[in-house]
Parts: structure tokens; C-alpha cells; sequence
């Protein structure tokens, strides 16, 4: 799917409006300049980054967001709207030119833009969400408010509508998705799942089977042929708090460093990775003082993604 030479284009979002921490927008600065972009060149690829997007005015409209962006109990959906709406058509460009659009998150509200701009250019995609939390409450059932607990219902088009996603089109299947390493899932989000059959592999399931079963039953799942293009949509919060330590809502009895990094391998072997999301990074979290996470945490987003892009070519022999 992808054209020679074989080019990465790096989205940097930092964006933090579909959560209430401060610090996760820090999370792509923090990743280029970890030298995110040159690892990516070491392995072969070439890389165009042209600086992190600019999204105008987020600062101040976080501000007065909370009284003047709210539809219910959902907090800044216009300014979601307006940001995954840029954040879609880049990564669209980037996919319409055979190149891999990486977006560096920022919150998980962010993959509204990054997965309807990849199944634009690629309708018959599938996704792989790896996170501790299904991200599918609608409108009627998040608890919370916040965006980065929503986008996939807003992909699936599942739930009421909300007048500033006119642009979204419901690009997404539920048997076009799968999810791994969930473990904090809220009680309408099970619901949910189970009304509209959308596979998932929990930890549960992680520890039952192992990783290797499980990505391949998730494979078989949405790509039974291997012929389809991959979207991994990777939060860092699958990962286990021991692992991946910086990020606004870690839950414990994650994933283990190989168990990720295995995940992104083995998609990588595919040969069929189209797009690449590293989402929830924030490196102002557990606190600023706590230097070591914040440098553990970013060097496993730069890990991962060198593992979805061919760490080396032991591990990794896709050819497409
Ligand atoms: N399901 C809860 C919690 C949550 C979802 N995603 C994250 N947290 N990171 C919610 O707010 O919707
Ligand atoms: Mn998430
Ligand atoms: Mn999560």
C-alpha cells in the first residue's frame, strides 16, 4: 500500500482537550525530541516532519471552554471537532501520497481524526486498539464528559450526534476493529461492546492464550486473509504503570514491555500497517519531579514505534 521510497509522516498533536490533565500535549514535543524522528530514519525510512501542528487558539479556548464548550456533560466538543477535523485531513493527505502517517498524541480523542483520515483513504482498513480502556462511551453514557473516553462510538457512529461532528462520516465497522489489553472497561461500554459484537481480547484473555495467540486470533479476526490495511491505534496506558508510567489515567495489571512491543512486531511482519497512532503520552505525570518516568515513558513510545516500523529486519520481514 505504501509507495517507495517508504515514508513515514509524522502528525504531532499536542493536544489535550478530550481530558483534563495538563501534560499530554507535552507528549509528542517530548517524542521528537527524544530523536523519534532520526530512529525512524536509522531503520530505513525517510521521515517528513515539518513541525507539530499548530492548533490555533486551543490555549485560549481550553480556558473559556468550561462554560462555553459543553454539550451536556461532554466537555470541549467543539474544540475536538475542529481539531480532529485538521488532524483527519492531514493524515489523509499523508495516506492519499503512500505515506505512513504516525500521529503522536496528545489524548485518545485525537485517533477520531487519525482513523476517519485513514479509512478515507482506505475504506476497507481495519483497526487495532491497544488500550486499557474500550474509548467507546457515547454521548448518552460516559460518565465522565471527557472525549478521550469516546472517540471509537463517534467512528462507529453509534449514539446521538453532536451538531459539530457534521464533518465525520461513521467510517467504522464493528467487525472491522478489535481491541487488546483492556481492563478498565465502564459497565455501558460492556454493554455496548456486546450489543454490537466488537471483538475484544482483555487481559484476561492476554494471560489465558499469551500475546503471540492473541494477536494472531485478533488478526484472524479483522484480516482473516492478511490482505487488508492496518491501523494500530496504540495508547500507552495498555501498558502497565510499571512499564509506561506517565499517563493520565495507568491502571494496573497492563501489559509488559514485550507484550507491547511483541503487538507492534507482529502487525509490523504483516507488511500491512498503514497508520500508526502513540497516544497518551504526558510527561508531566506521575509529577515533574519524577524524572525517570517521564524518560521511561517516552522512550518506550519511541520503542513502540520503532517496533511497528521494523525494529530489524530479524523481527521484522514485511515487504509491502
Ligand atoms: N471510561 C472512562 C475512563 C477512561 C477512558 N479512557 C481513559 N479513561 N483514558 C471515561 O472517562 O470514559
Ligand atoms: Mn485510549
Ligand atoms: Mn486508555
Amino acid at each position: 500500500f505504501l509507495s517507495e521510497p517508504k515514508t513515514v509522516g509524522i502528525v504531532g498533536c499536542p493536544f489535550r482537550g478530550g481530558q483534563l490533565r495538563a501534560g499530554v500535549d507535552q507528549g509528542p514535543i517530548y517524542l521528537v525530541q527524544a530523536g523519534l524522528a532520526e530512529q525512524i530514519e536509522d531503520l530505513g525510512w525517510k521521515v517528513k516532519f515539518d513541525g507539530h501542528h499548530l492548533f490555533e487558539g486551543v490555549e485560549r479556548e481550553l480556558a473559556l471552554s468550561r462554560d462555553e464548550d459543553v454539550h451536556g456533560i461532554v466537555k470541549n466538543p467543539k474544540l475536538v471537532s475542529r481539531v480532529c477535523q485538521a488532524v483527519s485531513k492531514s493524515v489523509e493527505e499523508h495516506a492519499k501520497k503512500g505515506e505512513l502517517p504516525l500521529t503522536l498524541g496528545g489524548d485518545h480523542s485525537l485517533a477520531v481524526g487519525t482513523v476517519s483520515g485513514i479509512f478515507s483513504a482506505y475504506p476497507d482498513a481495519c483497526l487495532i486498539w491497544c488500550d486499557a480502556h474500550a474509548d467507546i462511551n457515547t454521548v448518552e453514557s460516559t460518565e465522565s464528559g471527557n472525549m478521550h473516553g469516546m472517540p471509537v462510538s463517534f467512528l462507529l457512529g453509534i449514539g446521538s450526534k453532536l451538531p459539530m461532528f457534521d464533518w465525520l462520516r461513521p467510517v467504522l465497522k464493528p467487525e472491522r476493529m478489535v481491541y487488546i489489553g483492556l481492563r478498565d472497561v465502564d459497565k455501558a461500554e460492556k454493554t455496548i461492546l456486546k450489543d454490537h459484537g466488537i471483538k475484544a481480547f482483555s487481559m484476561h484473555e492476554v494471560d489465558k492464550y499469551g500475546i503471540g495467540k492473541v494477536v494472531e486470533m485478533a488478526l484472524d479476526h479483522v484480516n482473516p486473509q492478511r490482505n487488508l490495511p492496518i491501523h494500530l491505534s496504540f495508547d500507552v496506558d495498555a501498558l502497565d504503570p510499571s512499564v509506561a508510567p506517565s499517563t493520565g489515567t495507568p491502571v494496573r495489571g497492563g501489559l509488559t514491555f514485550r507484550e507491547g512491543h511483541y503487538i507492534c512486531e507482529a502487525i509490523c511482519e504483516t507488511g500491512l500497517l498503514v497508520g500508526l497512532d502513540i497516544m497518551e503520552v504526558n510527561p508531566s505525570l506521575p509529577n515533574i519531579h519524577d524524572k525517570m518516568s517521564v524518560e521511561q515513558t517516552v522512550a518506550i513510545g519511541c520503542s513502540l514505534t520503532r517496533a511497528s516500523l521494523g525494529r530489524n529486519t530479524l523481527s521484522c520481514s514485511g515487504s509491502r
